[in-house]
């Protein structure tokens, strides 16, 4: 490993050390206070309480120290309590928490929008805008969309995420958890069908995109269409990498009707994949790309940026929020990409990959329900289906995480079927800790 892609320094031991059965007593107590205080409808995944985190570990309540795979669902790339990220953050703390953007602007806000036009795919002139999450950022990228073009329709995909607020839940594919018990859900939201290698058989990618743009010219017409909304590579939906030609097609389809091409990368930017976004792997300009997540080392910030002409269509005052690019929020994301940029974390997550996709292969070859290998850099996942079928098995990808978490390895679960088992470590877990947490997940498979 060269200087530059050398982990960050954290005073915590990065290593597994299990001191008592997991959960452990404090643990235990929080869980209690947790299902007397805190709604049913708040869902969880391990069952111990989180005291400190960093590098590649996340050390909870009663000194059992997990190895992080998951990253908080994609967020700590940069690594928790990242020191760039935790510096500038006590200094805005200290200097003003809040005053409104709308109301007494501040540079940190401009400087992150200036981050996101320079960083973003393409070398036109751009814009952006900033939110809390990540669903507010695509809604905020579908009213620009339907301002810009006057146009109302929107177009998403088969296993699509982006969110759980209520146009995002009308955007999303997955009835459960997501959407069940919680509509009607908003209009002129359009589902086409989705490159999923593993499942559509040997169909190539701009085979597909005819099929669904064929689609969309018969059941929504072109002209009726403000956006198409894709993730580059499907998130929550199971990681599915569409096959080669499949975006490039959907946004030529894109470019030759006028509609906005709207790129997810919520999950996918700011490293993650291996490029700064992942839509740069095959060469794609979106007009518009929605990001949260890694960008601000775990504080709650999101981003739509893209062409400035789209981005300045809304009128004055029809953006906004209380909240939205928050100064705390802001600095974060100033110290997470300075971390990014300085550490060529692109080179790290593509390190990452190497390590996890060598492994991810060589356990699909020793355990025969493993029947898909895919994801590009520090975003991989394996799908687990029954040997020799593409019959999803997700009973199994839940005995093994539950395995994984007594065993002290935080490891996390998606897809539509609920059968994948997917793999974010933060870009600062040193190798040897990250092999550890491979070795533990390839142990949980034993029956
Ligand atoms: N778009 C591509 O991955 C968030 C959801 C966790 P928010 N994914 C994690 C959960 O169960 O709620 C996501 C995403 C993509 C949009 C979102 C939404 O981002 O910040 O969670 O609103």
């Amino acid at each position: 490993m060269t200087d530059t892609l050398m982990p960050q320094a954290t005073s915590l031991p990065q290593e597994r050390r299990l001191v008592t059965e997991i959960p452990g007593p404090r643990s235990r107590e929080l869980m209690a206070r947790r299902t007397g205080a805190v709604s049913a409808g708040v869902g969880g995944t391990l069952p111990v309480f989180a005291e400190r985190a960093g590098g590649g570990v996340i050390v909870d309540v009663d000194g059992n120290s997990f190895i992080d795979l998951g990253s908080g669902i994609a967020v700590t790339t940069v690594g928790n309590a990242n020191p760039r990220v935790v510096q500038r953050v006590q200094e805005q703390a200290a200097a003003f928490t809040h005053t409104c953007f709308m109301v007494t602007p501040y540079e940190g806000y401009v400087a992150v929008c200036e981050s996101l036009n320079r960083l973003t795919p393409g070398d036109h002139p751009k814009r952006s805008a900033l939110f809390n999450s990540g669903a507010e950022a695509v809604e905020n990228a579908v009213k620009i969309a339907r301002a810009f073009t006057g146009r109302q329709a929107v177009v998403v995909f088969d296993h699509a995420y982006h969110g759980r607020t209520n146009l995002t839940m009308a955007l999303t594919a997955k009835n459960m958890p997501y959407k069940q018990s919680f509509g009607p859900f908003a209009p002129e939201v359009y589902r086409m069908p989705m490159s999923y290698p593993f499942r559509d058989g040997p169909h190539a990618g701009p085979e597909v995109a005819a099929w669904a743009t064929s689609k969309m010219d018969k059941e929504i017409g072109a002209t009726n269409i403000a956006a198409i909304l894709v993730e580059p590579i499907l998130g929550e939906g199971g990681f599915i990498v569409p096959a080669p030609g499949f975006l490039p097609a959907l946004a030529a389809y894109a470019a030759a009707h006028g509609i906005v091409f709207i790129a997810d990368e919520i999950q996918t930017g700011f490293c993650r994949t291996g490029d700064w976004f992942a839509s740069e792997n095959e060469a794609i300009v979106p007009d518009l790309i929605t990001t949260a997540k890694g960008m601000a080392g775990g504080l709650p910030l999101a981003g739509v940026t893209g062409r400035a002409d789209i981005m300045d269509a809304v009128h004055v005052g029809g953006l906004g929020g209380t909240y939205g690019g928050n100064p705390i929020a802001c600095a974060a994301a100033l110290g997470a990409i300075e971390a990014m940029e300085e550490d060529n974390l692109p080179a790290r997550a593509r390190e990452v990959g190497e390590i996890l996709g060598g492994r991810l292969r060589s356990m699909a070859e020793r355990i025969p329900s493993i029947g898909d290998v895919r994801g590009r850099g520090a975003m991989m996942a394996i799908e687990i289906v029954e040997p020799g079928t593409l019959t999803p098995d997700p009973q199994t990808v839940q005995r093994v995480a539950d395995a994984c978490h007594r065993q002290g390895v935080v490891a996390i679960t998606c897809g539509t079927y609920g059968n994948v088992l997917r793999f974010l470590p933060p870009l600062t877990i040193e190798d040897d800790l990250l092999r550890e947490g491979l070795d533990v997940v390839e142990n949980a498979f034993a029956p």
